[in-house]
């Protein structure tokens, strides 16, 4: 299919030369342009856009600029990569206010370091922790009719296979749950409603996609027998994060999304051929969109039919190919799409879901409604849910939306961001020449993966502004050495053109985020006392608490004084420190710091929280406040006394 009418850019002989290439491309031909992708922008000739450039827009569109004392007017949260940690940012103005802790060891907050966040994330029997690392990709807060509701927030990290949640009334992370069975645990998405009970408006669940297969069980046996290695699509619950079910499929599982009316989760597969080497990976001419049935798998796990693997008690059901032929029964439905698709996302009007082409230029629609009548029995064919394939541009991955029919998707190869009309393209494809679906094309520096629009996801998607995770900084800031830092680009969608805006650096690599009208998100100014059980509610209550050679302190903190301010312990023992900041003050943080003993953690307003240390070394040792909170924040001390 040609969309040459819907091409601006198609009159660059090397886009011409690109586009004829990835077409034709030799299976090793493709691979090379992705793995030199750095170097394509640098290649690319300026001034192409059809856009008028960065440059001019600044003034246009409504401002983005937020002055000095004003509040930006929505909530960004960053996944923050390899850092493990999300970052919650000020939009439009691009601000980093705050990052939430998550998978890896904070040493502002004392994360990793106290016995709270130890449990959260996870120790070995010593008490260390079991894992260091972490790799973020994907965030997604939790929905109530559709929207957002400001009560959680879910991030994945691919490496250990675990997903957090964090209460967004405090930006704490407050579970993390390792899922069984899987390796590269990588899309996730909650649930809008309920496939059933259409009354529980509001999230339950949390699907979840492993991108590699991996034998099963994984063992250290047949790792060489390919027919061995599996994924699984994983249902976490919202509230417990307990993980529900699994469903064993063909293929792989990649970026997840879900419906409105909460009775599909989709995921695209780019590893229909269960390949080991990425040579193998591209071999089939089309891969496919996964839709899970979620009722009829919930309704299979109630019935018995599961399996379980190895030490994991979570029920798995089969979701493969050869045992789903029958519509009437099929707990999957696969949606052949061109070869190794990249997002899946679903538009707030709620009819569709775009499956990103990335070896192919294309972008495909699926019906949902469609995808429903064939789990019916009425379709002939599952490919009648596909509504419009249309040509987008090089290397298509992810899709945001304005909320107005109108899709916008980055295009990694060319460097930009395409404003598609959905209608339109539908239109399109059925026939109509006419039908313009391409309404607006971007330049963006460079090489961009992920972009979320503000509410994108959501039926209250605004259209006001997309920001745009671009992988390659190259030219765009200052160098700083080999290691070079990611471009985070704003662009102005409320008009037809998009305008870009602004542009910061920020540490490799976020992926995904999402963006939140701020009225939504109430945060609290100070914490509940008597949300910690181990609170030291009153000075009368501190003092040093011996059990055999096992040592509990209990501190309270009141600016600028710790009570207890010196402690007796022996040598050997294991002490305990619960530290209680009955400061009720907004903004009166206090820390707590022990020379040499490699500790330090802070306590917000009215929090509590605890430490556990061997005494191995004799001596006098400063405990301090490491946050400043006073005139005599420097005097704020307490003296830990070990004695030999
Ligand atoms: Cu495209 Cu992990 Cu969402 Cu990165 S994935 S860009
Ligand atoms: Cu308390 Cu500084
Ligand atoms: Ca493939």
């Amino acid at each position: 299919m040609s969309a040459d009418n819907n091409n601006p850019k198609n009159d660059s002989p090397l886009d011409l030369d690109r586009r004829k290439f990835l077409n034709t491309a030799a299976v090793a031909g493709v691979a090379g342009t992705l793995l030199t992708v750095g170097g394509l922008a640098g290649c690319k000739k300026e001034g192409t856009s059809t856009t008028g450039g960065v440059a001019a827009s600044a003034t246009a569109g409504s401002s983005h600029e937020v002055a000095p004392g004003e509040l930006d007017s929505y909530y960004g949260f960053w996944s923050g990569g390899h850092m493990g940690d999300v970052r919650v940012l000020g939009l439009p103005s691009g601000r980093e206010i705050h990052r939430i802790p998550v998978f890896n060891p904070d040493a502002l907050v004392g994360w990793g370091i106290t016995n709270e966040s130890k449990a959260i994330m996870g120790t070995n029997s010593d008490g260390s922790l079991k894992y260091h690392v972490a790799d973020t990709h994907h965030v997604h807060g939790s929905y109530k009719d559709g929207t957002y509701d400001g009560k959680y927030a879910w991030v994945n990290d691919k490496i250990n296979c675990r997903i957090a949640r964090m209460r967004l009334d405090v930006m704490d992370c407050d579970k993390i749950t390792e899922i069984p069975n899987i390796q590269g645990f990588h899309g996730i998405f909650p649930d809008k409603r309920d496939p059933v009970d259409q009354a529980i408006n509001y999230t339950t669940r949390v699907f979840c996609g492993s991108e590699f297969h991996a034998p099963l069980p994984n063992d250290g046996h047949d790792m060489d027998d390919l027919t061995k290695y599996r994924a699984l699509f994983t249902c976490v619950d919202a509230e417990t994060m307990d993980v529900r079910w699994q469903v064993l499929i063909d293929g792989n599982c990649d970026l997840v999304a879900t419906s409105y009316d909460g009775k599909l989760a989709a995921t695209n597969q780019y590893n229909t051929e269960g390949g080991v080497k990425y040579v193998d990976m591209m071999n089939a001419e089309k891969d496919a969109c996964l839709f899970f049935n979620i009722a009829r798998i919930e309704q299979a796990v109630k019935d018995g039919k599961f399996k379980t693997y190895g030490k994991s008690k979570v029920p798995v059901v089969d979701g493969t190919l050869e045992s789903n032929k029958d519509p009437k029964t099929a707990l999957v439905a696969s949606v052949p799409v061109p070869k190794n698709p990249h997002g899946v996302n679903a538009s707030p009007e709620g009819k569709y879901f775009i499956c990103a082409g990335k070896l192919s230029p294309t972008g495909t629609i699926i019906d949902l409604s469609l995808v429903l009548k064939w789990f019916d029995g009425e379709l002939k064919s599952i490919d009648e849910a596909i509504v419009a394939e249309v040509e987008l541009g090089l290397g298509p991955l992810h899709t945001a939306f304005d909320g107005r029919g109108n899709a916008f998707t980055t295009l990694f190869l060319d460097s930009q961001v395409v404003k598609w009309n959905l209608e339109n393209a539908i239109k399109f494809y059925k026939g109509d020449k006419n039908a313009k679906y391409v309404v607006d094309r971007i330049d963006v520096q460079y090489q961009p993966g992920h972009l979320n629009a503000s509410m994108s996801e959501t039926k209250d998607a605004d259209g006001k502004w997309l920001a745009v995770g671009c992988k390659f900084s190259k030219d765009r800031f200052l160098p700083a050495g080999p290691l070079h830092p990611e471009n985070e680009q704003l662009i102005d969608i409320s008009g037809e053109k998009m305008v870009m805006v602004s542009e910061h650096p920020v540490r490799p690599e976020p992926h995904d985020f999402i963006i939140v009208k701020r009225d939504i998100i109430k945060p609290r100014q100070v914490y509940n006392l008597d949300e910690f059980p181990n609170a030291v509610k009153d000075p009368a209550e501190c003092g040093v608490f011996r059990q055999g050679n096992k040592v509990t302190v209990k501190i309270t903190s009141m600016a600028p004084a710790f009570y207890l301010s010196d402690f007796k312990v022996k040598v050997g023992d294991e002490v305990t420190i619960i530290l209680t900041n009955l400061d009720k003050v907004e903004d009166l943080t206090h820390g707590f710091a022990i020379e040499k003993y490699n500790i330090n953690f802070i306590v917000n307003p009215q929090e509590t929280k605890s430490v556990t240390f061997k005494a191995d070394k004799p001596g006098m040792y400063w405990c301090y406040c490491s946050h400043f909170c006073h005139a005599l924040h420097l005097e704020m001390r307490s003296r830990m006394l070990v004695e030999a």
